[in-house]
């Protein structure tokens, strides 16, 4: 397979020439090129199988131990004005920046394969969808964007029509953490990536490209590109309702996604649409409909089991790579609170026996195909896309945040978008648990000024008829002893029915402050073992902390200077005066 588009060639050949691979494959996305892939892998150890007897289908990939999760302090946006990407990015020139990589990848695919990924992130059919073609070296990364994106033969006719594409440039290298970066040019739409093969880093559709690409694309085009799931929440009377949620990774996105309703909400459905990125659009009729770009899923595996996301429990016991999980004796993938099994070998594959610490990485993920999801929304093929009731806004914060309140009005959700915290996980490479800002749950991964991009956020608003409630949940308040005040997981349903009430003008809120929250009567926690005082503390609005709080804010967007928009100063001003 080769294309009949000149520009696509004379890209490929450019990248050879520097590269100099032994033989270039240009990756058709068939069962049989994947099968292919599969066994050279397996021959190479690259990949392990699984216990295929429980775990059909399933691999096993052991990535570098110095490469585990994203590397926010090699990544890079490169474009002619540093101001252009604002603080939140770090930037480098992009002349500067595209020698340094060049030198990287002098020669670096020598006695390699070239692989050429085309593909598309969204619905192949789609008018928002977007097309993009990834060089790499490594055949874990060819098996893994032909899960997560649609790609292949489909993929390159779209780009033959004469799409524009996104150019991406991946080569492992030597996965030394000090020859690794992650570029991007979104002037060029060019990406280059050298030195990692993990997620984030190495499947530039994902947040390269769906994300850091894509916003800057987005703002130009009149658009969103958002760290967001997308689901669909059906009543048993058959309404359904779609939420657009940002949290930041590894706050439970999946498992929010494909959450299974508990016994007490019988004849409620969820329906995924997507577990991690929206792009949003308003359409001709002022309504504001999200499409999902991904076509799978990777998702944190260490805790997932039946009670926390069924669902996702039993898509990943077939079809399903894994990197970085633990084994047992009959060499079943384990992870920490699987509830079931007991490992052997640990991620790394050494023994493991208790007291050796964790036995899956923290950040071992799984990768699926979204159609294996049980709760897998047809409606994540429409072209079209879903119309958007709410935007949902959490973060992972022990204290202050309410279980939920709902925003003003659009301007006030910008700002509580904006003025997002969240302790930090392990899909980072930093410091776990401390509380950092992270703007609509985007600070990694939006590929221009913040300040921009909430002048942009405003303008979108005023673009719908009417524009969606904004709300900002917390699932995970703690009392002084650290233990959980709300029991999260399917519970979190009955957060999303009084957002859902809210929408549809069904209840009314207490007016505060900070925001409308429940009247503590209309959250139906029948049936929970919550206590009338933990309620009442998960919906309390601490005056002191919120005024401390807001003071934070203030000085977090006084870092972006005066580029940003007035109204969110105006809001902030507001919502003082009340505390006061
Ligand atoms: O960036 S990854 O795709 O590796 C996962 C995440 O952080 O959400
Ligand atoms: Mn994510």
């Amino acid at each position: 397979m080769t294309t009949t588009n000149d520009q696509l060639i004379a890209w490929v050949d450019d990248i050879a020439r520097l590269t100099r691979p032994a033989k270039v494959h240009w990756c058709d996305g068939s069962e049989a090129e994947r099968d292919q892939l599969i066994a050279q892998m397996l021959a190479s150890g690259e990949l392990l199988e699984l216990n295929q007897d429980t775990h059909p289908n399933c691999y096993l990939h052991r990535s570098d131990p110095t490469d585990v999760a994203r590397v926010e302090h090699l990544t890079y946006v490169c474009t002619a004005d540093p101001a252009d990407v604002g603080p939140n990015n770090h930037w480098m020139a992009p002349d500067e920046a595209h020698q340094q990589m060049d030198a990287l990848f002098d020669g670096c695919m020598e006695g390699r394969t070239l692989y050429v990924i085309p593909y598309c992130m969204g619905p192949i059919d789609s008018p928002y969808a977007r097309s993009g073609v990834q060089i790499t070296d490594s055949p874990y990364v060819v098996v893994n964007m032909g899960l997560m994106t649609r790609m292949g033969r489909k993929a390159l006719a779209r780009i033959e029509r004469g799409e524009r594409f996104v150019r991406g440039l991946h080569s492992v290298g030597e996965l030394d953490p000090e020859r690794r970066f992650i570029m991007h040019f979104p002037e060029a739409l060019t990406i280059k990536s050298y030195g990692s093969g993990y997620g984030g880093n190495a499947l530039l559709g994902k947040k390269c490209h769906a994300l850091r690409i894509a916003s800057w694309q987005a703002r130009d085009e009149g658009w969103l590109a958002e760290h967001m799931l997308i689901v669909g929440v059906e009543s048993p009377e058959g309404e359904t309702h779609y939420l657009a949620c940002a949290f930041p990774s590894a706050c439970g996105k999946t498992n929010l996604a494909m959450l299974l309703p508990p016994a007490s909400h019988a004849g409620w459905k969820i329906w995924t649409v997507g577990d991690d990125i929206a792009w949003l659009h308003v359409d001709d009729s002022g309504q504001l409909r999200a499409i999902n770009p991904e076509a799978g899923y990777f998702g944190v595996v260490p805790g997932t089991n039946p009670k926390t996301n069924r669902n996702a429990y039993d898509m990943i016991r077939h079809d399903a790579i894994f990197t970085n999980v633990a084994v047992t004796e009959d060499n079943q993938p384990w992870w920490e609170d699987k509830g079931e099994g007991t490992p052997a070998l640990d991620w790394q594959g050494r023994p493991w026996s208790p007291g050796n610490g964790k036995a899956a990485h923290p950040n071992s993920r799984f990768t699926v195909s979204a159609q294996q999801n049980p709760a897998w929304s047809p409606r994540a093929e429409d072209p079209r896309g879903v119309p958007i009731s709410a935007i949902v806004f959490g973060g992972r914060r022990r204290e202050l945040a309410p279980l939920v309140y709902e925003a003003q009005d659009w301007q006030h959700g910008v700002l509580v978008g904006a003025g997002m915290a969240s302790e930090t996980t392990a899909a980072a490479t930093a410091k776990v648990g401390v509380v950092r800002r992270d703007p609509m749950a985007m600070k990694p991964f939006c590929g221009y000024n913040f300040a921009d991009y909430w002048a942009h956020w405003l303008q979108i608003g005023e673009r719908t008829t009417t524009p969606p409630k904004v709300f900002h949940v917390n699932w995970f308040r703690q009392d002084e002893d650290g233990r959980y005040l709300w029991p999260g997981f399917g519970e979190n349903l009955r957060v999303l029915r009084w957002i859902i009430a809210r929408c549809a003008g069904r209840i009314d809120a207490r007016d505060t402050a900070i925001g409308r929250l429940p009247h503590p009567t209309d959250l139906d926690i029948a049936g929970l073992d919550l206590s009338a005082e933990t309620l009442e503390s998960l919906l309390a609005v601490d005056t002191a902390g919120w005024r401390e709080e807001l003071g934070q804010i203030g000085d977090y967007l006084d870092e972006f200077g005066d580029r940003v928009p007035d109204a969110l100063h105006e809001v902030r001003a507001r919502i003082l005066s009340r505390l006061d």
